[in-house]
């Protein structure tokens, strides 16, 4: 089958010809159908998330069609549309049983420790997939996976309540669903911070009440004053820069809460002091819980969220380099670009 492999750190992505693995006793062979780049996997093409072995195929946001099944698989059947998860739990630990997978013991992830969706094939083991219904396509149905899903846990982390206001920096692939799930969790008011203004256009159209170019506006500022100058309930920073936590850290009202979700790629000075003093509350989010998938399938699927606008670009599996360089660079408003082999 045709592949994108990772061999070097800062260097593109190797089109190659490998084998498939056949599927175990427990795993399913899936044709991959789209498979969404996330800033994740720039992260780990520069190191600063290290793969598991190399070389490996990368892509952790993928859906497709099952096409072969281990002998001991009930749940699916060949045809059936399924969404990856690559938070590879071992659904026996302590972590697992209390419905918290995502900090599982034995943790494994798709595309980072196993090979991933930037293929025409991927073996998983078959609770790692989870059936799409056939309403929902498989762009859509890839970028669920990593994009959709992490802003969901990141509420859940928050605890956002009906009727707060809610400030998001980062608008990209990741961000922009914080803003229709931040209506869904009840917010009354959401503020939109990126520096692309057509990505906070577009955040305004799924129901941003207010949109800051943080490269032409002061964020906190503005937060502030429209929040009668005591700061909003809850932020969420999607990017992992220390100037923009700092800003999240400081755009919440006394008693507000914070949560990072953003990959850190440089450490970030805290003031503990200003933190405690006004009683902030600090949180991270990592990625997602297999109960948070379903739920934002059934979102989809009864139409509560909208995902028809979350797909820029769409680029055949050869062209993922291509893909990679517009995520980088941030060269024509990328929001999810997805590669389909
Ligand atoms: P992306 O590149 O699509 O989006 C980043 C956004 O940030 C873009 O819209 C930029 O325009 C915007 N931006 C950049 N600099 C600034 C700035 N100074 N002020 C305001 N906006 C700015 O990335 P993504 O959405 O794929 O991923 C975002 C981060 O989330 C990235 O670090 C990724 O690794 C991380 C991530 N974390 C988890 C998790 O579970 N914690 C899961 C998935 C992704
Ligand atoms: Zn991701």
């Amino acid at each position: 089958m045709k592949a994108a492999r990772f061999h070097e750190v800062k260097k593109p992505l190797r089109i190659e010809d490998v084998p498939f693995r056949e599927p175990g006793p427990e795993e399913l062979l899936v044709r991959i159908r789209a498979s969404g780049i996330c800033h994740s996997d720039l992260h780990a093409m520069d190191g600063v998330i290290p793969y598991g072995s190399t070389p490996i195929t990368p892509g952790h946001e993928g859906a497709g069609v099952v096409e072969k099944i281990g002998a001991n698989i009930q749940d699916l059947k060949v045809g059936d549309h399924v969404v990856l998860r690559f938070v590879m739990s071992c659904g026996a630990c302590a972590p697992c049983v209390q419905g918290t997978d995502n900090l599982c013991k034995k943790l494994r992830f798709l595309g980072f420790e196993e090979n991933g969706t930037f293929a025409e094939y991927a073996t998983v083991p078959s609770r790692h997939a989870i059936q799409l219904p056939n309403s929902i396509s498989f762009e859509q149905g890839a970028i669920i996976g990593c994009a959709v899903v992490t802003p969901m846990h990141a509420m859940n982390i928050a605890r956002v309540r009906p009727g707060s206001s809610v400030a998001i920096f980062g608008l990209g692939g990741v961000g922009i669903h914080a803003i229709q799930m931040s209506k869904i969790f009840g917010a009354a008011e959401i503020f939109a911070v990126d520096i692309s203004d057509a990505k906070l256009s577009l955040a305004k159209s799924f129901g941003a009440t207010y949109t800051i170019n943080g490269s032409k506006e002061e964020a906190i500022d503005k937060i502030k004053r429209f929040t009668d100058g005591t700061g909003a309930d809850f932020a969420f920073e999607f990017i992992g820069l220390p100037i923009t936590q700092t800003q999240a850290i400081n755009s919440v009202k006394r008693g507000g809460t914070v949560t990072l979700v953003g990959i850190p790629r440089q450490p970030l000075n805290i003031d503990l002091k200003y933190l405690l003093t006004n009683e902030i509350q600090l949180r991270t989010s990592f990625d997602h819980t297999r109960a948070e998938v379903d739920d934002v399938i059934s979102l989809v699927e009864t139409g509560r969220l909208d995902l028809s606008k979350s797909v820029s670009h769409k680029l055949p599996l050869e062209k993922v380099n291509e893909g990679i360089d517009i995520l980088r660079n941030n060269t024509g408003d990328p929001i999810r670009i997805v590669v389909v082999p």
